[in-house]
């Protein structure tokens, strides 16, 4: 052994990133005994709710499936403030949490894996951090989440705004001051939506950048009181068993019966009580074939644009705001508090960019086809490199040393979304072709998925194997299960990051579209089966 081989530590696993995932990653494993790595490139816990503290940021789940559920303690203590956390208070909980249950001091924070790779000789990985450092260590688990590496709108001149400019996932720390300041921004989303109802009110002038209108559903958000928070608590046991029996992973499901069944008065009675839940309901629990019958589409997308058309005062500038394209649902619904109020106002201006183009950014705005917007801040709200994007910007070198990167340039296929043939010990959460990289409630699947996979680390360790990884075969069965499950959905013909083009050619979704209920089933027969569709060595 060389010196600098001795100097290098050894650990069971790695976790990377403190968020949701990787937090509870870290408390199982170490729960199991093994000796546990964490490392974070924020300089503190959080993930998503670190980066991503723009203004308005919450989250679209009701806090009650937007938690952890492992620690009965842990759902006494935590006292959630509103029905839709913000992004304060879901960082907070999770501050609470590495707190509570002492995880900082498994972590290194600032400290971003830049490589990993996978030695057939010893059956462990090799990773290596930012700063040089490097250890060993048997199993990888990427708790990097789906939506992590920001991306920048590809027009020219990105980059040379000499004002104040901002991706909204690497918001700064300090609260920006808004007052009299001109501001542009770019995307209407989910993100660009919460961006745009809380700072219109706040700016001098705001312009808003919009190529693809959304479907969005009135948040019923409210502050909790004790009372509230009780029949929550007394819910929870059912809760956390609903959430493992619907599509989505929500608390609620769809309704059984076909909507052919449904007589005409009972539909419209349904649609306004789900709309009026003010949650995803009206979404992920109305009917299933929401998501696959053009013609049930049409009646949910022809009512929701009812809704919205009535708060827009300028009829003109509510067909812009209106989608036309696609039907409701087959793109991410944002929830939204009076986003449309927002273009009721003097003050906001929306450019729609398919009439008039952005031709650049400039030094001092965004110059379009029709004039020179000049700005004082500039907010990208232009979304992310959706699934791979966290995973392939680490140096990922799998037992043959081929990088996931190029692995991946064809097609990013996975073993249901939690492992790689060819990869064997790593481990990833919300990847694609599972139900969390797009079509889950991103705690129930994270959870689900953690608790699979430190289990099937204890199969390997209690078989005394070193290593376990799917076959090819495994993971090409589940790549055509996947596809053959999507190709049915509406969303699949839709362009959005919900879906990606295969290298021949095909749309395929990015997450498995089965139902995360189906998906646990099927995680659940593999553990009982014993791992059969994998090498174990
Ligand atoms: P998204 O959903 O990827 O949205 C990005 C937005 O940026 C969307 O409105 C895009 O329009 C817009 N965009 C991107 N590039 C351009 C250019 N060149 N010109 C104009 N507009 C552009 O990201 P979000 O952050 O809002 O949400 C991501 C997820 O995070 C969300 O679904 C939640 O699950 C949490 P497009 O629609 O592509 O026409």
């Amino acid at each position: 052994m060389s010196k600098q081989q001795e100097t290098i530590t050894n650990v069971d696993a790695v976790v990377v990133g403190a968020g949701f995932t990787g937090l509870y990653a870290l408390y199982r494993l170490r729960e199991m005994g093994l000796k546990v790595q964490g490392f974070e490139a924020g300089s503190d816990v959080g993930g998503t709710w670190y980066w991503n503290r723009y203004p308005g940021a919450r989250t679209d789940s009701t806090c009650t499936v937007y938690q952890y559920w492992f620690s009965d303690e842990l759902l006494d203590e935590w006292n959630w403030e509103e029905r839709f956390p913000s992004q304060a208070e879901t960082e907070r909980y999770l501050n609470f949490v590495a707190d509570k249950f002492d995880l900082r001091k498994s972590f290194q924070f600032s400290s971003r894996v830049t490589a990993a790779s996978f030695d057939e000789r010893t059956q462990r990985w090799l990773v290596t951090i930012e700063d040089g450092t490097k250890l060993q260590s048997q199993f990888l688990l990427m708790g990097t989440g789906g939506l992590t590496e920001p991306v920048y709108p590809d027009i020219p001149g990105v980059g040379d705004f000499k004002g104040e400019s901002f991706h909204t996932s690497r918001w700064p720390r300090e609260k920006a001051d808004f007052s009299g300041k001109r501001v542009g921004i770019i995307g209407t989303a989910a993100t660009g939506i919460q961006v745009i109802q809380t700072i219109a009110s706040e700016v001098s002038e705001l312009t808003v950048f919009q190529r693809t209108p959304n479907y969005t559903i009135p948040m019923q958000n409210f502050k909790l009181d004790d009372e509230m928070r009780q029949k929550y608590r007394q819910e929870m046991p059912l809760i956390k068993q609903k959430v493992h029996e619907t599509f989505t992973g929500h608390d609620y499901g769809t309704d059984p019966r076909p909507f052919s069944e449904v007589p005409e008065a009972e539909r419209r009675e349904i649609m306004e009580r789900l709309w009026a839940d003010g949650t995803l309901a009206y979404w992920a629990g109305s009917f299933a074939e929401l998501f696959t019958d053009e013609a049930v589409n049409e009646e949910f997308s022809k009512f929701a644009r009812e809704k919205i058309r009535a708060r827009i005062k300028d009829p003109a500038l509510a067909e812009k705001l209106l989608p036309t394209d696609h039907g409701f649902g087959t793109r991410r619904v944002p929830l939204e508090t009076n986003y449309y109020e927002a273009f009721n106002r003097d003050n906001v201006t929306l450019v729609d960019v398919n009439e008039t183009s952005i031709e650049s950014i400039t030094h001092t705005g965004i110059k379009t086809s029709a004039q020179e917007h000049q700005f004082d801040v500039l907010i990208y709200a232009t979304g992310f490199e959706v699934g791979t994007g966290a995973l392939t910007r680490i140096d990922i070198r799998g037992s043959d040393g081929t990088s996931l990167k190029e692995c991946w340039a064809k097609d990013a296929e996975t073993f249901m979304g939690m492992q790689v043939h060819g990869y064997p010990n790593m481990f990833t959460v919300m990847a694609p072709m599972s139900p969390g990289a797009a079509y889950c409630n991103v705690p129930t699947c994270s959870q689900q998925q953690v608790e699979w996979i430190t289990d099937c680390i204890d199969h390997v360790r209690k078989q005394r194997q070193q290593s376990i990884e799917p076959t090819r075969e495994a993971q090409n069965q589940w790549v055509a299960h996947h596809d053959e499950v999507g190709a049915v959905m509406l969303a699949h013909k839709t362009r959005s990051w919900h879906v990606t083009t295969t290298s021949d050619g095909r749309t395929r979704p990015v997450a498995y579209a089965g139902g995360a209920h189906v998906y646990k089933q099927r995680c659940d027969e593999i553990k009982i089966q014993g791992y059969p569709e994998f090498n174990l060595s």
